[in-house]
């Protein structure tokens, strides 16, 4: 479709290095081709040239000092992509790859994730490029403080409401709320993810995962199938892919792996109990590195997409798997592709994965599981009412569902469903009406 081809053109002329933003346009923009060409509405209010536009990008320097008495400098960003249907809300991402693009890539998925999730919510996404990896705990509370310093002048519970993300887990949270609360002298829900002996929602640590493996059953049962004895390789070892290991195998799936930036461990009859406490303790407590687990088979330098799998779950972070990983996958027969990271497969490899019949549950969905229980922490803060762990997972069990059935329904094929034209046509569809409603702004 000719308008489509020129948003993209133009966003590729205008802004050449941020291909993951790019890659992230382009997915969603030909994906609901069908939807725009039935609503003329759509390019006579430019909706596309509207959306790719972040609504602003606020970018900042952060200095602070270090244990060693030695003054860092960092970037920080937030970018506030899109407020049409409810405040910005959206994670932190502290790693040293991440430049604008990665924010932009990431504010704008979240922006049409948030609208699958029904619950009023806007699209935004931040962080900085400061490398935790082996800092002391005195270094990392320092960076978050200093972080704050900038940051809280951008949120605040009806504005734009940060979380979470890789590199930014409870410890960040805390030391980041703290910051906030004594700036702006107000305790409120600014920051979602912080720990329920202050605010947080409980079975928000564990949302994304469990979330991602409720959305997989859905799909499972709709197809006729369950979990039970299936063989599931996941990449990563942090949040995500532990709770997700951790609901596997609750439900007598065999999870063969996790890996991380240095490598895989593969567990050839699949991973106990036991041994995933273990991987919580080493990861969560001690803060270690997969290399240091004794047990199963740690594969230095390897991802793990050359097990065999039925089920793939990519838990790491963005074009984790590309035609190479895809190919592997489809000559050992997997079935599934389980999102819990944002955009871990390239265009390149959905395209020949799904040629294949291999189905793909895309991120957007399979991962919002974490931003729902988020928005349910808004709730709780809101009200100053705190929910039970078992209401908590009762609400996410049944927003999966929905969210599942959204993009059932999104799906222009309805033989073989396919999820992420599913998931972009039903968050993209919710967003564009409320900024038609809007006129011009
Ligand atoms: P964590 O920081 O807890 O864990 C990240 C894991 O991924 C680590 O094992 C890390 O390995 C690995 N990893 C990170 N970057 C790379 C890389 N460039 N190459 C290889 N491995 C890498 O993050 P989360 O589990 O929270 O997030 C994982 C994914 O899930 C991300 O895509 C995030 O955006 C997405 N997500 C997270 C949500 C949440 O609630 N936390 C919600 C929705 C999506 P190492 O330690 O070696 O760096
Ligand atoms: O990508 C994501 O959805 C997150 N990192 C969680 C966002 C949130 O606000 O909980």
């Amino acid at each position: 479709m000719q308008a489509v081809q020129t948003i993209l053109k133009d966003i590729s002329d205008k802004y050449p290095h941020e291909r993951d933003f790019h890659q992230a346009v382009k997915e969603v923009f030909e994906d609901v081709i069908p939807y725009i060409e039935n609503n003329d509405d759509i390019e006579k209010l430019s909706i596309l040239e509207r959306m790719v536009e972040p609504d602003r990008v606020i970018q900042f320097r952060v200095s602070w000092q270090n244990q060693k008495g030695e003054i860092e400098v960092n970037r920080g960003w937030r970018v506030q992509f899109n407020n049409a249907i409810g405040p910005y809300k959206g994670g932190l991402r502290f790693h040293p790859s991440v430049s604008l693009d990665t924010f932009k890539f990431l504010g704008f998925e979240q922006t049409f994730k948030n609208a699958l999730t029904s619950l009023p919510m806007g699209g935004g996404k931040g962080g900085a490029d400061f490398d935790s990896k082996g800092r002391s705990d005195a270094d990392i509370m320092s960076f978050c403080h200093a972080f704050m310093l900038e940051l809280h002048k951008h949120i605040g519970p009806d504005y734009d409401v940060p979380a979470g993300d890789i590199g930014v887990g409870g410890r960040e949270i805390g030391y980041m709320f703290g910051m906030y609360k004594k700036l702006s002298g107000r305790f409120d829900g600014a920051l979602t993810g912080k720990s329920p002996s202050f605010g947080g929602s409980l079975i928000r640590k564990e949302a994304t995962g469990y979330g991602a493996i409720y959305f997989l059953e859905n799909a499972l049962k709709h197809n006729g199938e369950d979990l039970k004895g299936k063989s599931c390789v996941i990449s990563g070892a942090g949040n995500v892919a532990l709770h997700a290991a951790k609901k596997l195998i609750e439900k007598e799936a065999k999870v063969l792996s996790l890996s991380d930036s240095k490598g895989s461990l593969y567990f050839k009859d699949g991973m106990s109990k036991d041994q995933l406490e273990e991987l919580f303790e080493l990861k969560e407590i001690k803060r270690g590195r997969l290399s240091e687990y004794s047990q199963g088979d740690y594969r230095d330098g390897q991802e793990p997409w050359d097990i065999e799998c039925e089920i793939a779950v990519p838990c790491a972070t963005q074009n984790e798997i590309s035609e190479e990983e895809a190919k592997t996958l489809i000559k050992n027969k997997t079935k599934w592709i389980v999102e819990g990271a944002n955009m871990p497969t390239t265009a390149q490899a959905v395209k020949i994965l799904h040629a294949e019949g291999v189905s793909v549950l895309p991120g957007k969905a399979v991962n919002a599981g974490g931003v729902s229980v988020s928005g349910l922490e808004r709730t709780q803060n809101a009200t100053y009412l705190p929910w039970t762990a078992e209401k908590v997972d009762e609400k996410l069990k049944e927003i999966m569902k929905d969210i599942h059935d959204l993009c059932v329904d999104g799906s222009v094929n309805q033989e073989k469903i396919n999820y992420v034209q599913g998931a972009n046509i039903a968050g993209f569809k919710r967003v564009a009406e409320a900024m038609m409603a809007y006129g011009s702004l």
